[in-house]
């Protein structure tokens, strides 16, 4: 694979600062498939000084010409679609068609919602004797997971970008190389130099000294939660404005009148999708106590077919970690229907799709975010008791409610304390404001409440 061996910024490849290297694994056979440069705080100093000095001419550009590099920017991702599927595949090891479909094809549509919200967006509001500005909050430290590489690299530059902010950006350690390909899209694209900056390097190094920077207006970080406490924690001395997106343990309530079959197997294909390492996965399903023994049975069933389809997990410290939950999971006496305790293969990062019955609302399974294919299946007495039980985690970022009328599924998502529901299987939209309650985030990504959180309001009044 392509790998550069400097840093971006201020427009151009440039050395690191130190001679250490990360090595990029493919999950699948383990193998290093390219070598990126671990960045130290002198190379995330150099690039907050780029951003700095990019941010007056980027603030004062027009939101028209704005709009105008974003969708030169979204033409490039869409031109080098192959590229990019190929890249997370082989750095994150999902199935090709998965990498085209969702790794490449969300972060296209999402990078031109921002072209178009860029263009659009009241950037300037009358009201009564007021006139109100929205403007850039400066520069944007971006600290990215690698669990959807490319589309949580987009749904942070995309809104900063569009809201007159200058970026620097620091890619999870696992996922670099994706993160490379944007920054050559950004250069392809035509932004000025200085604009956005890529820094890679590990977590407690690079992330932190981004996240430490005085230079930096806004840190917007999505990854754990113990990662984003401590941001949280740093921002907060600096009064400084983070945007935090974290863990989640969705439910997947599903009422007695619902469609039982289909909402077990869309629960089933949601929670093993890019093999369970997604924060709004619907890892919990919570079953009527009539209905619970065929929706295991269904889900056992569902989940045996998948088998290799879904691909590894990313690292041996994720494998090593989702299987500590499932052995975890049986010692705590949960009842294992697929899946297994031991990795299914002697190479790569491979754990089975995995199923317990016999969930109850205490158990760590039915707690802890496992980040890997594995659903919980919960039995709950009448609604209220489902909604208990929903509500009753320290999370509250997604999850799905189905029922026979859209209007009772409506009624029971408006009492769940998550931010975002789908009723009825739902569709994605690149619009629809993502983020959590409670300990699942701080601020919303997508459509214009993500871009909302890049602005600072300031009003004149007449
Ligand atoms: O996350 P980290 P990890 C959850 C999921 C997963 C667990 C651990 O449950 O099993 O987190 O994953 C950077 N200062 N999610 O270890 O460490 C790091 O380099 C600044 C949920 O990969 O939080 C990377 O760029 N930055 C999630 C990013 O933080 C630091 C997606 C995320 O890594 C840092 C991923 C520090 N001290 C994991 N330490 C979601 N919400 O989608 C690390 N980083």
């Amino acid at each position: 694979m392509k790998a550069h061996d400097g840093m971006y910024i201020d427009g151009a490849w440039r050395p690191a600062a130190g001679r250490d290297v990360i090595e990029v694994i493919n999950p699948v056979d383990e193998q290093v498939i390219g070598r990126v440069p671990a960045g130290t705080a002198a190379d995330v100093d150099t690039a907050v000084r780029a951003a700095r000095a990019a941010l007056p001419g980027w603030a004062a550009t027009p939101p028209a010409e704005r709009a105008a590099r974003l969708t030169a920017l979204r033409d490039v991702l869409d031109a080098r679609k192959d590229e990019i599927a190929e890249t997370v595949t082989a750095e994150l090891g999902s199935p090709l068609k998965f990498s085209q479909g969702v790794h490449a094809g969300v972060p296209i549509a999402v990078a031109g919602s921002y072209a178009e919200l860029a263009a659009t967006y009241a950037f300037e509001e009358k009201v009564g004797n007021s006139t109100v500005y929205q403007e850039p909050i400066g520069v944007v430290g971006a600290i990215t997971p690698w669990n959807y590489p490319l589309h949580q690299i987009v749904a942070k530059a995309a809104p900063a970008l569009a809201a007159g902010c200058t970026v620097v950006l620091k890619p999870a350690e696992d996922t670099p190389l994706v993160a490379q390909l944007f920054a050559e899209a950004v250069h392809e694209a035509g932004l000025p130099a200085g604009v956005f900056n890529l820094v890679t390097g590990l977590g407690p190094v690079a992330g932190q000294a981004l996240a430490e920077h005085p230079g930096v207006d806004l840190v917007s970080f999505t990854g754990s939660t113990a990662v984003g406490r401590q941001i949280g924690a740093v921002a907060g001395a600096a009064v400084k404005k983070v945007a935090l997106e974290l863990g989640g343990k969705s439910a997947n309530v599903i009422l007695p009148s619902a469609d039982l079959a289909k909402a077990v197997n869309v629960g089933v294909a949601n929670v093993m999708s890019n093999s369970g390492q997604t924060c709004s996965a619907w890892t919990r399903m919570l079953v009527h106590r009539d209905q619970y023994d065929e929706a295991v049975e269904l889900a056992a069933a569902a989940a045996a077919k998948y088998g290799e389809r879904i691909g590894p997990v990313v690292s041996a410290k994720q494998q090593e970690r989702v299987l500590g939950y499932v052995g975890k999971g049986v010692a705590e006496g949960a009842r294992l229907v697929a899946g297994d305790t031991e990795a299914p293969y002697e190479k790569g990062y491979f754990v089975s799709p995995t199923v317990f019955a016999e969930v109850t609302p205490e158990m760590t399974i039915a707690q802890e975010e496992i980040f890997g294919p594995v659903l919980s299946i919960l039995r709950y007495e009448d609604e209220d008791d489902a909604l208990r039980i929903a509500n009753g985690t320290v999370y509250g970022l997604a999850g799905a409610v189905w029922a026979g009328e859209e209007a009772e599924a409506v009624a029971f998502a408006r009492r769940m304390d998550t931010g975002q529901v789908d009723i009825n299987g739902g569709r994605f939209n690149p619009l629809a404001p993502f983020g959590g309650y409670k300990q699942s985030g701080v601020g919303r990504e997508l459509g214009s409440h993500g871009l909302s959180e890049y602005l600072q309001t300031k009003s004149l009044q007449f």
